[in-house]
């Protein structure tokens, strides 16, 4: 049997390209939680886990996940069986609550190692590639219209996106509003414009919100109202003329069944880090198409690892209906794989590679690590 060795974390800080508002927080740099998992015949996988704003959009912080991931999930996998991801995981889940997003990290780097070992892909292992990349939406969240229509227009030009996400709720509706209608206006029908409210509104402005989005061509409206309340997320859900997408509402699998069993919304932000990796984000997809319920390929701001764990997993799905926004390595300026992932004609190609498909730069690691001074972290 080939067991699992040790975990090594490190916290990573990665500058971004410029503030990212979000209603809830502006990001100016990204914090990686990077894992290590070395098993008994020298075989590694690498996992990631990042969130936003620190404990300012989630329950777990960088922090929190690493220091969980060393004094909790370590010690219940180490010397475990590295090829039986069900045991491993489900030992896990029966003494560690909640902390999805140190599970997703885990799930990956167990999935890596996998991988490495057996030469085939992440998407292999998860039963087979079906799509060789995804379409990646890109989010406008600079504060500022004029800076946004002008970097839509570069995205354009470049061939990198097409769909827009705009970050409204910070601002009074009426504003963010005119924020929109104004880059819908000036994209007119060359790109897609789909708004995220992160959870900013009531019910009662939501409602009236909704109507104004819808008309101004806006094609779909991010978790408008906070995630607890899932009869109002329903409610706003049947009454707006534009599709409503649950992001912050699912937190689990409990939770996506309970939106579909209530109809409160006709798409789900898919994110490995809300339901604890590549493995159980495929749960929610698949009750989500039972129910006949949109899929969107979410993201937390991942960094490249974490970005194409979600790559892979997506990409063993038939559809992605409203595609992804698997764009985090490119909000950063730095990136720490000797070879960042591949963004070409408004998509993000999946790489071929064993396991994930990456290797880490260990000289950019070693620069961009918090703990520079202590380099612990096992090499390969
Ligand atoms: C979120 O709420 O969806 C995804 C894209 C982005 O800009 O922020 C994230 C979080
Ligand atoms: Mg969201």
């Amino acid at each position: 049997m080939i067991s699992i060795e040790r975990l090594d974390t490190c916290l990573v800080d990665l500058p971004t390209i410029r503030p990212h508002k979000l209603a809830m927080h502006t990001l100016q740099r990204q914090t990686l939680v990077l894992l290590r998992l070395t098993c008994s015949d020298g075989s590694q996988g690498l996992g990631e886990a990042t969130t936003i704003g620190g404990l300012a959009y989630a329950g777990e912080s960088p922090e929190s996940i690493k220091t969980n991931l060393d004094t909790y999930l370590a010690p219940l996998v180490i010397g475990q069986d590295a090829d039986n991801l069900n045991a491993v995981m489900q030992r896990v889940e029966r003494s560690v609550r909640a902390n999805t997003f140190a599970k997703s990290a885990l799930e990956t780097a167990l999935l890596d190692a996998q991988g490495q070992r057996r030469g085939l892909g992440l998407a292999e292992l998860l039963g087979g590639r079906v799509q060789q990349g995804l379409e990646v939406a890109w989010t406008l969240a600079s504060g500022d219209t004029a800076k946004d229509v002008a970097e839509a227009e570069r995205m354009l030009e470049l061939r990198r996106h097409r769909h827009f996400k705009l970050k409204i709720g910070a601002a009074e509706p009426a504003r963010d509003i005119a924020h929109v209608v104004a880059i819908k206006r000036a994209l007119g029908d060359r790109a897609s414009v789909r708004v995220d409210v992160n959870q900013a509104w009531s019910e009662g402005v939501a409602l009236r919100a909704c109507q104004a989005l819808a008309d101004a061509g806006v094609e779909l409206i991010e978790q408008p109202v906070p995630r607890h309340d899932v009869q109002a997320l329903a409610r706003v859900s049947a009454r707006s003329p534009a599709p409503v997408m649950a992001d912050e509402a699912i937190e689990s699998l409990p939770d996506a069944f309970a939106l579909a069993r209530a109809g409160a919304a006709p798409v789900f932000a898919l994110k490995i880090a809300k339901t604890g990796g590549p493995r159980a984000v495929l749960k929610v997809a698949h009750l989500a198409q039972a129910a006949g319920i949109g899929l969107y390929g979410g993201t937390m701001l991942e960094g490249s690892i974490g970005t194409l764990a979600s790559a892979h997993a997506f990409a063993t799905l038939e559809r992605l209906d409203w595609h992804s926004e698997l764009f985090g390595p490119l909000l950063l300026t730095e990136d720490i794989l000797v070879e960042p992932p591949t963004y070409r004609d408004f998509q993000l190609l999946l790489p071929q590679g064993p396991g994930l498909g990456v290797s880490l730069d260990e000289d950019r690691l070693a620069h961009f690590r918090r703990d520079r001074s202590s380099l612990a972290v096992a090499t390969a």
